[in-house]
């Protein structure tokens, strides 16, 4: 495909202006969320979320490890898949940023305003957290599913006893409107079939939530063949207010549950787990008029819901058609008990009773829709490689662009809410073969952007992404830019080992801990120079930035610590763990370019001979070292 003369144009973005959109793009297998600036596709940030992080010591300070607590113990990495942005009346608010881990489940809520990570939520009863996390109208709730059903609540039983034993469970996870913490409010258990992805309802379907589910045959084994066998699986839909009440009426049944709550404090900075030991099971069975299936050709994939709330559209990824019910025609075949038996007490409605219509010739793998907001649909295609354009009112085929290869998800920025942004549609694709200077045997994985402002798909940009742009979703900058902390106020800073004037500055023993309280402000740490340490101490290094300037982190790193580095930012304390190995006299100093002096940013630790005499001394406005 050629690319139009002025694409360089539409993508420039000259030195010293900025972004018009922040991308927010999953790192996929990295675990983690990169930041990227539309339509430059300039890589503006890396945020850490389920994978430790050397560059920032995410997961390594002892500030941030406990973000990274489950119930299995210390996990520092994972598989970050479905980016959501916060909303308010269907609407982006900017507050935060929601994703999954996809292998060990867990939900993040990242601070908008800082870009942090600061909080993390177990979800128990899951295994495989695909359909996760999608967001009611006002984030009310945020919703999950199994992708992988288990024996619930698990146990030792056979695998042949899959139809009878596993099931697959949908979470309700509350959010707190004001700062958007996160509880397990309730589980719904389904029948075991794979829930693959989800939305939420919004205007008219507000209330509802609808999950995609395969393998409605049950297969245990070989699931490329067996759970391809039935012509049609099931959008799963669930009325989540009727959940509510039957949880209210005493419907669903406390059950014992392991699982970390992971929670940064704003004010120390401090991240703390807090282990939960049970929740709320409602069997699916025994909550009449709350869930239905709709049936849906063939192992649909995704579902996602056009801006009225009206329309929700399926990838049926072995599909020859893209399948389009409608909410009001769902409703109706609700009320008019239109069904076609159940499935462990969930009613099948019929597929014609709730079918709106069929967009033909889509292209061979449809997997996801995202909506402009002008009446046009925007189709991720994968086995053709290609986005296909379609009007959300005759359900016929527009345009179509290739894709530089097998795209998986696309977005539109806003293209999930009342009111997208529209303007660009970007691919997310797995293949990039050929397209970049190769580089051994991995090669990079990339965003495409195309511009959809007018009739046709014009292709701008390729841009390469850090680990699998799994998913993505964009906001316009002006609703977040100026709201971006510059620095934390050291005088608020809670951290219970921050020190606040370099007066405080000092070196505690007890036992064998050693506690250093010390400081970094351009360009020198204090103390800087620390001995009567001895071999079988472990040395807690407290490093408070005292800098309240934007944009002057410092770096701490000790030789042979077998840890990560810190980065600090400016009034922020973090604690770096290290356990002296050999004797003798060994630097550190600042790893992030801080000044013109940053190179004389260093200092000293003595090591000596466990039960040296060389006493504790450390140099500074307390210090003891002459
Ligand atoms: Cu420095």
């Amino acid at each position: 495909m050629t690319v139009d003369a002025d694409a360089a144009q539409s993508v420039y973005v000259a030195p010293g202006d900025h972004d018009e959109l922040y991308a927010f793009m999953s790192g996929g297998f990295s675990g983690n969320v990169s930041v990227y600036g539309l339509p430059s596709g300039r890589l503006l940030q890396q945020i850490p979320v389920f994978s430790q992080y050397p560059e920032k010591g995410y997961g390594y300070s002892e500030q941030t490890k406990a973000l990274l607590e489950t119930s299995w113990g210390f996990i520092p990495w994972d598989d970050s898949h479905h980016p959501q942005l916060s909303v308010t009346g269907g609407e982006q608010d900017g507050r935060w940023l929601f994703i999954n881990g996809m292998n060990t489940p867990r939900v993040a809520r990242i601070d908008l305003a800082t870009m942090e990570t600061d909080e993390i939520l177990e979800l128990p009863h899951t295994a495989g957290s695909h359909a996760s996390p999608f967001l009611t109208e006002n984030s009310e709730y945020l919703v999950s599913a199994t992708r992988f059903s288990v024996p619930t609540v698990q146990r030792d039983v056979s695998i042949r006893a899959y139809k009878e034993q596993f099931a697959g469970v949908l979470s309700f996870v509350r959010l707190d409107p004001e700062h958007g913490r996160m509880s397990l409010a309730f589980q719904v258990m389904m029948p075991g079939f794979d829930y693959d992805l989800a939305r939420a309802g919004k205007g008219r379907s507000h209330g509802w939530a609808f999950f995609t589910s395969y393998n409605s045959e049950q297969a245990s084994t070989m699931k490329e063949i067996g759970a391809s066998q039935a012509d049609k699986d099931f959008i799963a839909a669930i009325n989540w207010k009727r959940a509510e009440a039957c949880v209210a009426e005493g419907k669903a049944k406390t059950i014992p549950a392991r699982y970390a709550h992971n929670v940064m404090d704003h004010s120390s900075g401090v991240a703390t787990t807090h282990m939960q030991a049970s929740s709320v099971m409602l069997n699916a069975g025994d909550c009449p008029n709350m869930v239905y299936f709709l049936p849906t050709p063939k192992s649909p994939h995704g579902t996602d819901i056009d801006p009225t709330g009206e329309l929700i559209v399926a990838g049926g990824k072995l599909a020859t058609v893209i399948p389009v019910h409608s909410f009001s025609k769902m409703i109706a075949a609700i009320e008019a008990r239109d069904f076609d038996g159940e499935i462990g007490g969930v009613p099948v409605l019929k597929y014609e009773a709730t079918i709106a219509g069929e967009v033909q010739n889509p292209g061979l793998g449809p997997l996801h829709t995202e909506f402009d907001g002008t009446g046009h649909a925007y189709t991720s295609v994968f086995i053709s490689s290609e986005i296909v354009k379609w009007s959300t009112e005759t359900f016929t085929v527009v345009d179509r662009v290739p894709t530089y290869y097998s795209v998986g998800h696309l977005m539109v920025p806003g293209g999930d809410t009342k009111t997208p942004y529209g303007k660009y549609v970007i691919a997310l694709n797995k293949i990039t073969k050929d397209r970049y200077l190769p580089t051994g045997p991995e090669l990079t994985q990339s965003a495409q952007l195309y511009d959809i402002s007018g009739p046709r798909m014009r292709l701008l940009l390729d841009f390469p992404t850090v680990g699998e742009p799994h998913y993505a979703q964009a906001l316009p900058a002006k609703l977040i830019k100026d709201r971006q902390v510059r620095v934390f106020a050291i005088a608020e800073n809670n951290d219970p080992y921050a020190t606040k004037r370099v007066q405080d500055t000092r070196v505690q023993r007890r036992g064998t801990r050693v506690d250093v309280y010390m400081t970094a402000i351009r360009s020198n740490f204090m103390p800087d120079n620390i001995e009567g340490i001895q071999l079988g101490d472990s040395v807690f290094f407290h490093v408070t930035n005292l800098e309240q300037d934007w944009d002057v982190p410092h770096g701490f790193a000790m030789m042979g610590n077998r840890n990560a580095e810190l980065l600090i930012m400016p009034g922020r304390t973090r604690t770096l763990v290290w356990v002296p190995q050999r004797v003798g006299v060994y630097p550190f100093y600042c790893t992030d370019f801080c000044s013109a002096l940053h190179q004389e940013m260093q200092g000293y630790v003595r090591v000596s001979e466990r039960g040296a005499n060389v006493p504790l001394a450390w140099n500074g406005p307390n210090g003891t070292l002459r």
